[in-house]
């Protein structure tokens, strides 16, 4: 007899196929038999949205008759990956529908990867907003997330000589399933022309921006289903179009061409994401871009309110909080100041209290470089009454808060100016975003603190109780349920079904660390997730990698502070050793790399070539024996991360101490069973104190000692000179041995460490990172200590999920209550 469960299973795989083929007819109009996977797959999304947008319409009228509190997010960035074998999990519909293509005779993987990956993002930044709106919506807060309808995303990447070759990536080609369009909701935003001082009937001066263009945005909805049947909230991305009663008017002067020019420009502030590239700081068009979808997103959370409220202010700073992520959007301050004021008459200090009660910001940097300045001569032509506004904030701010505190102190002023003062001066958007917001947050303990000492201590010192901090987290629901299916299986067993939603239950894993059962459950998992992975790498590349080696894993945006080229350097002493020694002592391993760098970033392009030109010499050089190999996996990106990390044995996380806000990549290895090599940055050091120092191998300076380095000055040559070691791998670099008949190919990173003064220690952190990773390889000798390690780091990482994110966010800044459906 089958058990009832089992009976409601059998129930929906029906009703699935069924729906499946319904929509195979009705929807794209072909039949099974003659049916491709392209088809199938949109079929099956089809049939699965039936539930989608059922969840959707009940969530949303639950939420306005509920007249809820709600978040809005606002983000340049959304990094979603594929939301099919999501969609499904969350909705608890995975084993159902996979059992349904099954009996059709289709493979529910080729389905998979029939969907372009939703790559709206450049990398850590991005990753955290998809996680947290999942988050948000499992645990039923209202949210929106509000963005840019990038026509093209993050490019893709392949390797040409080993040189990383950019090309569009065109996510929506052929339609994207998952969004649904909304063009009653369309707004207008206005760019560029001038301001007009005027006086009304009783001599009050009024400010009128009388706008050079007008653009139109197009709302496209994407539902964020949360799991198991909670909420299904909105990520709503603008697309901007031109606005056809002012371009196509042709009975005006400007005429067709001219119209028709307009339109294109208008249509292209939606067409690329930027990579997240110095070079192409202070560009006219991310301005406008940042703009374009703060103005949209306002005015519709503003439409919202008024169906409400009608024009009663009152009440706004209680339905509404908006966090912005990053200074990325903080164009949004001034834009709701002008709102308030330009065009609702509210006076200034109503306004601005408002303002400073609905904006909160995450700062998830403090490289001085990526901290985000815009021209103001820029400001003045794309948004003159905007930098009016700006300064005029600025003005009261000097005048009332610094003035007060700091009298007469002239220096104190300069350093605070949202204004920066120069030859061209510049707006500051982390001083504009922490004057215009209640909560200011890092990323990581460590972040944080840094962030008020070194970066804000003075805004610190004007208002103590505004900074804060977050720790980030990432979603198990895809980072371990769905894309490590047999570990989740095994956890299910162990500590029960309900992880996914408490990841803090995996802790009594750790009962198990020392059972030899468990263990060799857990090390053959990872075992079958290795194999699966040397597939696709000779798949990919056509590499033969051995599944038994220790594979080892740096998967994150290539950056000199993040020292890809320090996992080189070292991968260059082993390869000496095994050449001076023929018979040194190693456990195999893999070295596997996945980055992509900003086109405009050379030296980081520098470095994915080394680092395909040493590969190449090394995995076919027969004396290395298979000890060695080195993968650089093109194009990584989400639907890439969850293939390799199910399969790290060790995840590199070796940022120069301070640089790396937080890293969430670490988080998903180690939530996985990797065992950390890593720097004291970010949230290494929270997993360290988590899943305690016999399980992690740190290494290297500390944020204090990088800082001591520094004031002491610090001297590359000093190490080059004095490790033999250093001084062999750097002079190779300048050999013909990697190039052959092309010396010097490779002498841009030697370059950078010697004359270029070595700016992120490298070759101070050498020495102790060699001896981290000699610790791991005496580690990985001893089966059952590796294997209890790697079973307590997924035990012991609960902390980790970005439901608790989502929780201290709701307790520290956002002040949510949840809404059952
Ligand atoms: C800026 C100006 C013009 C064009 C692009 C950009 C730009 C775009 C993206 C600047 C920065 C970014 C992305 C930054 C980022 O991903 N930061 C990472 O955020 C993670 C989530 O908090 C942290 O874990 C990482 O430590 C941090 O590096």
């Amino acid at each position: 007899a089958t058990s009832p469960q089992a009976a409601a299973t059998g129930a929906t795989t029906e009703q699935l196929k069924q729906n499946i083929i319904k929509h195979l007819h009705s929807s794209l109009g072909t039949d099974v038999n003659k049916a491709s996977s392209q088809a199938w797959w949109r079929a099956t999304c089809a049939a699965v949205n039936e539930q989608v947008f059922d969840g959707l319409r009940n969530t949303q009228r639950t939420h306005y008759q509920q007249d809820t509190r709600a978040l809005h997010y606002f983000s340049l960035e959304y990094l979603m990956g594929r939301l099919f074998s999501n969609n499904l999990h969350n909705l608890g519909l995975f084993e159902q529908a996979k059992l349904a293509l099954a009996e059709l005779g289709i493979k529910i993987a080729d389905l998979e990867d029939q969907e372009e990956d939703m790559a709206l993002g450049n990398g850590g930044l991005g990753r955290l907003a998809a996680c947290f709106i999942d988050s948000l919506a499992t645990l039923n807060y209202p949210a929106v997330g509000y963005g840019i309808h990038y026509e093209h995303g993050l490019f893709k990447q392949s390797f040409q000589d080993g040189r990383q070759i950019e090309r569009p990536d065109s996510w929506r080609e052929y339609a994207n399933p998952w969004e649904i369009c909304r063009p009653e909701s369309v707004q207008e935003i206005s760019v560029y022309g001038y301001v007009e001082t005027v006086y009304d009937l009783q001599g009050l001066m009024k400010k009128v921006w009388h706008p050079g263009r007008i653009i139109k945005g197009v709302p496209w909805d994407i539902p964020v289903v949360g799991y198991n049947g909670s909420s299904v909230n909105v990520l709503r991305l603008w697309e901007s179009r031109a606005s056809d009663f002012f371009n196509w008017d042709v009975f005006n002067s400007g005429g067709y061409i001219d119209a028709a020019r307009e339109n294109i420009e208008a249509e292209t502030i939606s067409k690329v994401l930027y990579p997240n590239d110095e070079t192409d700081a202070g560009k006219e068009l991310r301005l406008i871009q940042q703009y374009f979808f703060c103005s949209c997103s306002l005015k519709d959370i503003i439409r919202r309110y008024k169906r409400a409220h009608g024009d009663d202010w009152s009440k706004f700073p209680q339905q509404v909080v908006i966090q912005l992520n990053d200074t990325h959007p903080a164009v949004a301050i001034p834009e709701l100041m002008r709102i308030l004021v330009d065009r609702a008459d509210m006076n200034w200090d109503d306004a601005w209290a408002l303002c400073q009660q609905v904006f909160a910001y995450t700062n998830h940097t403090l490289l001085p470089e990526a901290l985000e300045r815009w021209p103001v001569r820029l400001f003045e032509k794309v948004l003159p009454r905007h930098i009016e506004i700006i300064y005029e904030i600025n003005r009261r701010f000097l005048a009332e808060q610094v003035d007060v505190l700091w009298p007469g102190d002239h220096a104190k002023k300069r350093k605070l100016s949202i204004i920066e003062e120069g030859d061209e001066p510049m707006v500051r958007m982390g001083h504009l975003s922490v004057v215009g917001s209640f909560k200011v947050n890092g990323v990581a303990e460590i972040h944080s603190k840094l962030v008020q000492s070194d970066l804000f201590p003075e805004m610190v010192a004007l208002w103590p109780d505004k900074f804060t901090n977050v720790t980030n987290g990432v979603t198990p629901r895809r980072w371990l349920k769905a894309c490590n299916p047999r570990l989740s299986k095994l956890l299910d067993e162990k500590v029960g079904t309900g992880w996914p939603v408490n990841l803090k239950l995996l802790s009594k894993l750790a009962d198990y660390a020392d059972d030899p059962q468990v263990q060799d459950s857990f090390m053959a998992i990872k075992q079958q997730n290795k194999a699966d992975l040397a597939k696709e790498i000779k798949k990919l590349t056509r590499i033969d990698i051995d599944p038994t080696a220790i594979f080892d894993i740096q998967i994150k945006r290539l950056h000199e502070y993040k020292r890809q080229h320090l996992n080189l350097l070292h991968i260059l002493a082993l390869y000496r050793r095994i050449l001076q020694n023929p018979d040194y002592d190693m456990v195999p391993r893999v070295f596997i790399f996945g980055a992509k760098a900003a086109p405009g970033y050379k030296l980081a392009k520098e470095i994915i070539y080394a680092i395909n030109k040493i590969a190449d010499k090394i995995n076919n050089d027969k004396r290395v024996k298979n000890r060695l190999k080195v993968v650089f996996m093109p194009n990584y990106r989400v639907t890439l991360a969850e293939k390799l990390i199910p399969a790290a044995d060790v995840s590199e996380q070796i940022s120069t101490a301070g640089k790396e806000a937080s890293g969430t990549g670490n988080m998903k290895l180690a939530l996985n069973g990797a065992v950390t090599v890593g720097t004291l940055d970010g949230a290494n050091i929270e997993i360290a104190e988590e899943v305690g120092s016999d399980n992690i191998a740190i290494f290297g300076l500390t944020v204090d000692e990088v800082k001591a380095l520094h004031a002491s000055g610090y001297h590359s040559h000093e190490y080059y000179h004095n490790n033999p070691e250093i001084k062999a791998v750097l002079d190779w670099l300048e050999t013909d041995y990697f190039t052959p008949g092309k010396p010097g190919e490779l002498s841009a990173i030697k370059h950078s460490l010697l004359e270029g003064g070595d700016p992120y220690l490298v070759l101070a952190d050498f020495e102790s990172y060699a001896k981290a990773q000699q610790l791991i390889d005496s580690w990985y000798r001893d089966k059952a200590g590796w294997a209890k390690k790697a079973i307590l780091n997924t035990a012991l990482v609960g902390k980790f999920t970005s439901d608790r994110s989502i929780e201290d966010y709701v307790s520290k800044v956002w002040q949510l209550t949840p809404c059952k459906i």
